[in-house]
């Protein structure tokens, strides 16, 4: 990779490392309604999609997606400041701040929106999949899923229908060890997602999905194999979220030592950058300038106003409007 584009990865980690920072510092003083789950830890990963997919893709975000979600609005919309208004549930938030962590969605952005129930658009990623390809699109339809979504059935009726139909779909897995608490060797008939996945006979890949050079790589392969016409492709990013679903550590020291130490995504680009010629300075002013940027959108996010209560049923549903009681 040539040190311009990695360059470029590095930022997009750190900014979101500083968004889920900043979001989890608001969140404990209170002035973030509803629940957090971050993805602090897994910022390799969500750089690596949100590198490949375009405005004209369709991803569906998991429940630690604000980075890859303030990437694509970013990119895509010019404003990555709409998803922070969104989790503080302000008007000038990308769902008019009605969605917050867990529903926001901007499909102009690439954004086809999370729900609470995890897997359930293992299903609908098919529908977006099939209408491209009978449209004669080149849309990539990718499904972001956690490794305890595994053990739902729509994961496995979701691959089977993608290989016989040959669909348009990335499945990225974020294996990150555990769902809630439990590890995924105990949940899961293997602990390599990608065993079960290979089945089904379509690409399987396992990367190091704390490691941004591999990841990048990986993606881009995966998407170029999907946009050629060649149907589905799963990608197992082996990674490590800092934060569990619940607040207090329940993981072995040595463990939380490895990842955090020794394994850190952004730590990890910082040497190979050092490698480069990049000195302590420069790699300290991006992470500056990542909390900067930050910053300046939780201001944004607290300065602007609530949601109208008069327009609580606007666009929830398509094609008319609920009275409002
Ligand atoms: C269908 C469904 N079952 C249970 C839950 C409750 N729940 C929320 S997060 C979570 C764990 C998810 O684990 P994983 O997919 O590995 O994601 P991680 O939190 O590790 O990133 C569960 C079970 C849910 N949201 N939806
Ligand atoms: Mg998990």
């Amino acid at each position: 990779m040539d040190e311009t584009t990695f360059a470029s990865l590095y930022h997009d980690m750190w900014l979101i490392r500083a968004f889920e920072q900043g979001l989890e510092s608001e969140f404990e003083k209170g002035n973030v309604p509803g629940m957090l789950h971050t993805g602090l830890g897994q910022e390799a990963t969500q750089a690596a999609l949100a590198a490949h997919l375009e405005a004209t893709d369709a991803y569906f975000p998991d429940h630690r997606g604000h980075g890859i979600n303030a990437l694509a609005q970013q990119r895509h919309r010019g404003d990555g400041r709409r998803i922070m208004a969104e989790l503080f549930g302000r008007s000038t938030g990308v769902c008019s701040g009605k969605g917050g962590s867990l529903h926001s969605a901007d499909p102009l952005a690439g954004n086809f929106g999370d729900n609470a129930i995890e897997g359930s658009y293992m299903a609908t990623v098919l529908g977006v999949a099939l209408a491209s390809k009978m449209r004669g699109e080149s849309k990539v339809a990718c499904a972001i899923i956690g490794d305890g979504t595994v053990g739902r059935g729509e994961f496995h009726e979701s691959l089977n229908m993608a290989a016989i139909w040959e669909l348009p779909v990335l499945y990225a897995c974020v294996n990150n060890g555990y769902a809630i608490h439990t590890p995924v060797g105990k949940g899961h008939a293997s602990a390599d997602i990608v065993d079960l996945a290979r089945g089904y006979g379509f690409p399987c890949e396992q990367v190091d999905g704390n490691d941004i050079d591999a990841s990048y790589d990986l993606v881009e392969r995966a998407v170029r194999h999907i946009r050629d016409g060649n149907g589905p492709f799963f990608v197992e990013f082996m990674t490590w979220r800092w934060q569990g679903v619940f607040t207090g550590e329940f993981r072995p020291a040595d463990e939380v030592k490895y990842w955090r130490e020794d394994h850190d995504p952004i730590l990890m680009a910082a040497d190979r950058l050092r490698e480069m010629g990049w000195t302590d300075e420069h790699l300290d002013q991006v992470e500056r300038e990542a909390h900067d940027t930050i910053s300046y959108w939780i201001d944004f996010a607290k300065e602007s106003p609530p949601p109208d209560p008069a327009k609580a049923t606007a666009d929830v549903y398509v094609g008319f409007e609920v009275a409002g009681s």
